[in-house]
């Protein structure tokens, strides 16, 4: 039967896939995107014309009480998909009130929404992988340790907790897919792949550019934002509401990721020098491509984060589709579109 749906926060990557996916399904979508003017829609203008005139967009701002409450009360959707955060850790730490206001505020208003006006709604939330912190001892499941350390992760720990708060003492449906790292062509540029991807393809296309990054020793996780978003309505779709890691159990460190993608463009990178006096050439020429500049370093970032997804793959029946490779392969295709 044919659901009715709103994803908050519609305009970003994640936004993207999961509009596409439920208008596969069938399903009527609604898209909570913030302010701005009507041709402001984010990823969304990378649908095809007749899907993207298949969701109803509404515009406001999940931190304004009395604007949640009305649409939740108005429309009494079947399932609400809460995406809108400010994502970005970087910025979290330079702009933590902002980050508090959209993600804490955001994400109680809507949860109290639908408790007092609309509890038969199913509420889920994206959770990160930043609300574990720094690896500690094996890979992070659901029960692993919990110590955030930009604001950023403290309010997607606050998330955590809420949704199992309302679940508990409200008996709400409400959920918390917990999320790694995941990219795609439609990532923000203010993303370390992104930033990546787009310098290769400006070098690769000929342009005389230097890539600056900060920490490259710093390892992640990376899985692909459609396989996600995949799991996150298999969440959904549960009789019973439950939290499941997202993750594919892979590290590698942002140096592993800049070597990938420049092999993919065909330069097989020569690093040298160290700390801020590393860098990397393009054998081919000699120019210096990659270089270390201390402003992009942040301070309490994490070392590390790896996802153990044994749940949702016992659970769910899901495990992550798309390799790395694939994943670079996608993003860089889409840069070079963009550049011709
Ligand atoms: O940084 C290092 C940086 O900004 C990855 C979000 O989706 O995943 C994401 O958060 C790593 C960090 O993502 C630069 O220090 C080096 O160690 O791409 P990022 P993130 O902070 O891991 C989690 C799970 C989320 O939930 C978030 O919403 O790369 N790094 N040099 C750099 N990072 C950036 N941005 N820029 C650099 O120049």
């Amino acid at each position: 039967m044919s659901k009715k749906i709103l994803i908050t926060g519609v305009g970003g990557q994640d936004g993207y896939f999961l509009a596409k996916l439920l208008l596969e399904r069938g399903d009527t979508v609604h898209g909570l995107l913030r302010g701005g003017s009507e041709d402001e829609i984010g990823s969304l203008k990378f649908l095809g014309e007749a899907e993207l005139a298949r969701i109803g967009i509404h515009r406001g701002d999940v931190t304004e009480k009395w604007f949640v409450d009305e649409l939740i009360q108005r429309e009494l959707f079947d399932e609400v998909f809460h995406l809108a955060a400010q994502s970005s850790v970087a910025r979290s730490i330079g702009h933590p009130r902002e980050t508090i206001d959209t993600n804490v505020l955001g994400l109680t208003n809507i949860a109290t929404s639908i408790r007092d006006r609309s509890p038969k709604t199913k509420l889920l939330f994206t959770g990160s992988s930043e609300m574990f912190g720094d690896l500690t001892d094996g890979k992070q499941s659901e029960s692993a340790p919990r110590h955030p350390q930009s604001p950023y992760g403290l309010t997607k720990d606050f998330g955590f907790q809420l949704i199992n708060a309302y679940r508990k003492h409200y008996g709400l449906w409400a959920a918390t897919a917990i999320l790694f790292n995941h990219e795609s062509e439609f990532r923000g540029e203010q993303f370390v792949t992104k930033k990546i991807i787009q310098s290769v393809a400006r070098i690769s296309a000929g342009r005389d550019e230097t890539l600056s990054l900060g920490n490259i020793y710093a390892e992640r996780d990376w899985g692909y934002a459609g396989d996600y978003m995949e799991g996150v309505l298999d969440v959904m779709a549960l009789e019973l509401p439950d939290d499941f890691v997202f993750a594919t159990g892979q590290l590698h460190s942002v140096k592993d990721f800049v070597n990938l993608a420049f092999k993919h463009a065909g330069i097989e990178l020569e690093w040298s020098g160290e700390g801020l006096d590393e860098i990397a050439r393009d054998p081919s020429n000699g120019k210096v491509v990659v270089r270390i500049d201390e402003q992009f370093y942040r301070p309490g970032d994490i070392k590390g984060t790896c996802g153990d997804y044994s749940k949702a793959s016992h659970q769910l029946g899901w495990k992550p589709r798309t390799t790395l490779e694939e994943t670079i392969s996608k993003m860089i295709q889409h840069e070079q579109s963009k550049e011709l």
